[in-house]
């Protein structure tokens, strides 16, 4: 098939969600046509069968606001009539599944019809979708797709629960490509981060408040009270500063290396110990599965769609959001004992398996079908 992804091309989830999955689908031998701002961060390589169409937004003085939907839609009709592209898969409700509903419609009073695809994330039900604002208009994108998906069970709950919706949604959790990771390197460079005796503790994210940045400072100044450790904070936001200012109050500034953002995740958490996720919302948390993959075990909160990726007392633990002490002693109990700790790898490696992308990238060809076929 030839599919349109819409995406954010940011180092969010979503966007490496949707970035991973246009990949696969190439592989599979479809034809895949990225349409957003800029390329997305993880696209490595672009083909015969990967493309990148960027969406321009020109300044006008005018305008308040530069309006990206107008252009965004706009684009989409364009590219759909010029690639012959037969679906659009937007991933994130707001603005993109508006945007191609506009796109649809346009499209459809110049005999072309194309079915949509909204897959939803997270931050478009629970903190942004739910504002007044918005509602409306996401309600009436969600329920004038052809098919809608959600990455868990758990949103696909919120999002009923907080809106009204008509269509079914259909649970497609994130995937992950066992054959990437961890055993790619022979070496991860351990040694340049942390002594022998250290542990390594990671965490990733974009530093939004729904992160909890200061429990995972918190937690890692409990952990370094009883045994040798370092923390690596990966990622840039707007609590990063407050997190770097809270580690000099703590007096371990010195055990903390804040990198930024990184391209190279898969070989920090090739070296790493253990990961910290202790955010207030998630819906799915591909970080956490990510840090699993490559044997790292999740010491996380139970918010949202967490308990459906990282389980308790197998690959991890879940602790109440907010819950530090617990959240401290859940990962002294994994990281005071070698063998314990290893234990804990291999089963946080078994529970991302149930991830295979093998498994999980059929899954939207098939909604590619039925959506087709709505037609
Ligand atoms: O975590 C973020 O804030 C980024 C956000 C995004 O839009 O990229 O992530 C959301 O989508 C990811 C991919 O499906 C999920 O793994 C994250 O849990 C979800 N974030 C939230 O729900 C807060």
């Amino acid at each position: 098939m030839r599919i349109g992804i819409v995406c954010y091309p940011t180092f969010g989830g979503s966007g490496v969600v949707a970035t991973e999955l246009g990949m696969a689908l190439a592989n599979l031998g479809h034809e895949i046509h990225f349409i957003t701002y800029k390329q997305p961060v993880r696209l490595a390589l672009l083909s015969g069968k990967i493309h990148f169409h960027e969406v321009n937004v020109p300044e006008y003085p005018l305008f308040h606001y530069q309006p990206y939907e107008l252009a965004l839609s706009s684009k989409l009709v364009d590219m759909v009539k010029l690639y012959k592209i037969e679906i659009l898969h937007v991933h994130y409700a707001i603005p993109h599944a508006y945007a191609a509903y506009m796109a649809k419609e346009m499209l459809k009073t110049q005999g072309v019809h194309i079915p949509i695809v909204t897959t939803l994330h997270g931050t478009d039900i629970t903190l942004v979708g739910n504002h007044p604002f918005y509602k409306p208009a996401v309600t009436f994108s969600i329920n004038k797709s052809d098919v809608v998906t959600s990455v868990s069970k758990n949103l696909k709950d919120d999002t009923n629960r907080l809106f009204d919706i008509e269509n079914n949604i259909h649970v497609i959790p994130n995937f992950i490509d066992l054959t990437k990771y961890k055993k790619q390197y022979a070496d991860c460079g351990r040694s340049i981060m942390a002594a022998d005796n250290e542990r390594i503790i990671t965490h990733i994210s974009n530093f939004r408040k729904v992160k909890r940045i200061d429990d995972v400072i918190q937690i890692f100044h409990g952990i370094q009270k009883v045994m040798p450790a370092r923390l690596i904070m990966v990622g840039e936001g707007p609590e990063k500063e407050p997190a770097e200012d809270l580690c000099q109050e703590l007096g371990i500034a010195n055990k903390v290396a804040f990198l930024g953002n990184s391209n190279e995740v898969d070989k920090i958490l090739c070296y790493s110990d253990l990961f910290l996720l202790p955010s207030e919302t998630e819906s799915f948390g591909l970080a956490a599965l990510e840090a699993m993959v490559n044997e790292v075990p999740v010491i996380s909160s139970n918010a949202g769609g967490i308990p459906e990726v990282n389980k308790h007392g197998v690959s991890g633990f879940l602790s109440p959001i907010g819950d530090v002490d617990d959240m401290i002693a859940n990962a002294l109990h994994i990281l005071s004992d070698d063998q314990r700790l290893e234990k804990f790898k291999q089963q946080a490696r078994n529970q991302a398996s149930i991830f295979d992308i093998n498994y999980v990238v059929p899954l939207y060809e098939e909604i590619y079908e039925i959506a087709y076929n709505k037609l």
